[in-house]
């Protein structure tokens, strides 16, 4: 058994054992209330999953395991002469609650490489589309594409056991997440610079080799392509991309199956393709404005056309969080140290400055501040990456390393076939009536 293997079992088979104890203890205690508004409002902060790999806190933003992004910044292992956290550590700390040493992270960066390999026949299923399908789709095509060497689906055909089932998710998780640069480099290089397919280099961490094979050289690309995939990677297990891995992997369905689901909730405009609408809004101010230096004003007014419009203002806004997003947070300061000069960048720092009242005196909108989405494109173009379409793909790579590491877990606990209980207004109705008739006289 490999070194991350054996490490993860003994820890999940420490907390199995210790969620039986609790149960059987405190398993009828009463953790949350359900309110009518949470029925038909998208189930808001109902507490009614297990996810261990990460917890967000709407005031002071998402910990991974404890970490909070400053802290995964300062602790995780970086490559050499870089600054910022390599994302295989911070996947080796969601599975095993454990700061990994240089060494792991090392060991970590190779064992991927040497999983990398993707069959033929999903570059062929790829071709097959057409050019204009969305990048999105085209991962998702891909990841399904390669669902056939699903480790979990073989064994469980051949009547695999209920215990081995976490050993099974482990390969597969290993076996996706290692292939994925690979095709999401291939999908970028077949529809944006004319099929011209840049080979993996093994020297390189996953981070780096991805910017590679995308066809980005500059160390400051590669290092922002680090911290992109470190901070997307997971945000506990209520968004809809985590969500809905959780979902479809309870029924059995293997990592594939589950993370491909999961990409094509990601791509939902409320969700993780704000991050190439923000940059499409952005640019359609720019052109309508005439300048590429606006002033605070005119980007005010832009912005109350928009919501006059009846549209968002993209990466404003969250479900659960209620102070700026520390994910944007990163991203500025990442940007404050090595980029201060760009124009686009100093946009994004001048719509924070002005979003916020804006959508505060509207008196509906719960989180006026910035999300992950709405720094990320304004990077990704000032290192070249000027094609928006492909921006969800990268949040798409990132979020693999959270979601799986929870599957793993999933497996690992035992957790069952997710099933929720749902209402019609019918039933509502008749629950009112009840509870709003007056008590029989005499009882
Ligand atoms: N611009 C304009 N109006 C907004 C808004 C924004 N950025 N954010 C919220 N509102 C509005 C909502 O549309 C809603 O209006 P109605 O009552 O008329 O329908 C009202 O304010 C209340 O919404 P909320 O409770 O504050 O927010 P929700 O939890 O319902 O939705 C989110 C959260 C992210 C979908 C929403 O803020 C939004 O649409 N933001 C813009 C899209 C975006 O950036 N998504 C990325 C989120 C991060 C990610 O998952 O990647």
């Amino acid at each position: 058994m490999d070194q991350l293997k054996q490490l993860f079992y003994e820890k999940s088979q420490n907390l199995s054992k210790e969620i039986k104890e609790i149960l059987a203890e405190h398993g009828t205690k009463i953790v949350d209330d359900v309110q009518l508004s949470q029925v038909y409002g998208g189930m808001r902060d109902i507490t009614s999953m297990l996810w261990e790999p990460s917890l967000l806190d709407s005031e002071q933003g998402i910990r991974f395991r404890g970490f909070s992004i400053p802290e995964l910044r300062e602790k995780l292992p970086r490559a050499a002469n870089g600054k910022e956290p390599l994302p295989e550590g911070l996947f080796w700390l969601m599975l095993t609650g454990v700061l990994p040493t240089k060494d792991q992270v090392k060991w970590l960066t190779e064992n991927w490489n040497r999983r990398a390999n993707v069959p033929e026949h999903v570059f062929k299923t790829i071709d097959a589309l057409p050019i204009d399908t969305h990048p999105m789709t085209q991962l998702s095509v891909g990841v399904m594409a390669m669902q056939n060497t699903s480790v979990f689906a073989q064994r469980y055909s051949s009547g695999m056991q209920k215990t081995e089932y976490w050993d099974a998710t482990y390969e597969d998780t290993m076996n996706l997440v290692a292939r994925l640069p690979r095709v999401a480099a291939y999908i970028f290089r077949r529809v944006y610079r004319k099929e011209d397919h840049v080979l993996p280099d093994i020297s390189l961490d996953w981070g780096a080799n991805f910017a590679h094979m995308l066809g980005f050289e500059d160390e400051g690309f590669k290092e922002y392509m680090r911290l992109f995939l470190t901070i997307h990677a997971d945000h506990e297990g209520g968004n809809a991309s985590a969500h809905t891995t959780h979902l479809v992997g309870s029924t059995l369905s293997d990592p594939y199956l589950s993370y491909s689901a999961a990409l094509n909730a990601l791509a939902g405009p409320l969700h993780g393709l704000a991050n190439q609408e923000v940059v499409r809004w952005i640019q359609k101010m720019v052109e309508t404005l005439g300048t590429t230096k606006p002033t605070r004003e005119q980007i005010g007014e832009y912005v109350k056309s928009t919501i006059a419009g009846g549209r968002v203002v993209p990466g404003y806004g969250h479900a659960v969080l209620r102070k700026p997003d520390p994910r944007y947070m990163a991203q500025k300061q990442f940007c404050e140290d090595n980029i201060p000069d760009s124009d686009l960048v100093k946009i994004v720092w001048k719509i924070f400055d002005v979003v916020p009242p804006i959508l505060s005196s509207l008196g509906k909108v719960k989180n006026p501040w910035p999300n992950v989405d709405a720094h990320s494109g304004a990077v990704l173009i000032h290192y070249g990456l000027k094609e928006y379409n492909f921006y969800t793909v990268i949040f798409g790579i990132s979020r693999a390393l959270g979601v799986l590491a929870a599957q793993c877990w999933s497996r690992a606990l035992g957790l069952p076939l997710e099933r929720p209980k749902s209402v019609t207004t019918e039933w509502v109705k008749e629950f009112l009536a009840k509870s709003e008739a007056p008590a029989e006289e005499g009882k």
